[in-house]
């Protein structure tokens, strides 16, 4: 009761208020009152879950009276509970059976678009089958579980058969589901197999592409021309050099940074994936690609593009559709926001594209490692020196690159 009291008054408060804001509204004076939706508040759900048990409550004692004044007039059950059960759980059947069905059809279409790389075909194929399989056997042990506890309710007509063991349903109910969850593992195994030890193929070479994490951004590096990612040592770091990119190091001459992951579609793509601090995650879900960076360790993950980004835009009809790498493993304050846009192009507009790229060398980092300045270059890179003074970021070393590039 006391419950209903406050939930009353919880309601007689917003009316006023609405009153309140009404009559604001009609003085064309609109007054500024800072409320909120009683739909929104905890309180109201909270009186309203309150109030749910006590109606509960109240129709429960009511059956019982009732119950108890047959009773004591010697008259017969009134109510079969049995029957009563047995009933709510071919409800429960029908409830469960709608929701697998709801689930399928209208959440159905919120799922990933068809994979856009040749190995996510695979994961999704054997994502299928499970699902077709575990439906299948979901499906029918619930309708065989709720109807036979509704056939076989108490009618007290019958008397409960005393079957205590078999050896053949138990040696049933064990092997087969053993047996598919064997091939379902195989095949995970051997997919998981064909995607992280491929042998490589000398005449289709794939592009290397190093991924760096930090809290919380990603760095890319190409390879330049040699094709190499040149080495790196995180005792190299400095803030015109947010890699520890090893300068004596000759592929790290070219290597080039970028702002968006373009890949050329058709040809295999191998991600060097690095972390600066704590473990992020690589995930490309339209890829099918994920795997962790993980500080003081590199791991690879090689792909390879199947659709590009103007394809897709077609086939999900959105003309914004955008391929995007996120961070799948919390990082920190920053991690909703550690995204980076992936554009999947023809082969020309990936070459094209990439001389662009500025070079992450430039004539500070020249310096720092003893090797010959490029004059052309020296001019520009004096003008922004300044911002070495500030711990720069992966960026601003890229922006001192830039006029270098000019050239
Ligand atoms: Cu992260």
């Amino acid at each position: 009761m006391a419950a209903l009291a406050v939930l009353v008054t919880v309601f007689a408060n917003t009316s006023a208020f609405a009153q309140e804001a009404a009559a604001g509204a009609a003085a064309a004076a609109p007054k500024q009152i800072d409320m909120v939706p009683i739909y929104k508040s905890v309180a109201f759900y909270t009186m309203l879950f309150l109030l749910l048990c006590l109606f509960i409550a109240i129709v429960g004692k009511a059956i019982r009276v009732y119950e108890l004044t047959r009773e004591a007039q010697d008259k017969p059950d009134s109510i079969n509970w049995n029957t009563v059960n047995g009933v709510i759980f071919v409800l429960f059947l029908i409830a469960g059976l709608f929701g697998v069905y709801f689930e399928y059809t209208v959440h159905g279409h919120m799922l990933l678009p068809d994979a856009a790389s040749e190995h996510g075909k695979k994961i999704d194929s054997m994502f299928n089958i499970t699902l077709i399989l575990t439906t299948i056997v979901f499906i029918g042990t619930h309708i065989a579980l709720f109807l036979f506890s509704f056939f076989y309710r108490n009618t007290g007509k019958r008397k409960a058969y005393y079957y205590p063991h078999n050896n053949a349903l138990e040696r049933i109910w064990t092997i087969v589901p053993a047996l598919v969850l064997t091939v379902l593992v195989l095949m995970g195994f051997l997919t998981w197999r064909s995607i992280f030890y491929k042998i490589e193929d000398p005449n289709n070479k794939p592009l290397s592409i190093e991924i760096t994490s930090q809290q919380f951004q990603w760095t890319l590096r190409y390879p330049g021309a040699d094709g190499i990612v040149g080495l790196k040592n995180y005792k190299l770091i400095t803030g015109t050099n947010g890699l520890g990119m090893d300068f004596k190091d000759k592929n790290n001459l070219d290597d080039q940074n970028a702002d968006e992951m373009v890949i050329p579609v058709n040809k295999p793509v191998r991600l060097i994936i690095t972390s600066k601090d704590v473990v992020h995650s690589v995930y490309m879900p339209h890829f099918r690609v994920q795997l962790n960076s993980v500080p003081g360790m590199t791991s690879y993950f090689e792909f390879t593009p199947t659709i590009t980004s103007e394809e897709m835009k077609t086939k999900v009809n959105d003309p914004a559709f955008q391929y995007l790498l996120y961070c799948s493993k919390i990082c920190g304050s920053g991690h909703y926001n550690m995204k980076k846009v992936i554009r999947v192009v023809s082969q020309a507009e990936y070459e094209a594209w990439v001389l662009k790229q500025p070079k992450f060398i430039n004539n500070d980092l020249r310096k720092e490692f003893n090797l010959p300045l490029v004059p052309d270059a020296a001019a520009p890179a004096a003008a922004p020196a300044d911002s070495t003074a500030t711990p720069a970021k992966d960026s601003s070393a890229v922006a001192m690159n830039k006029p270098a590039l000019k050239k």
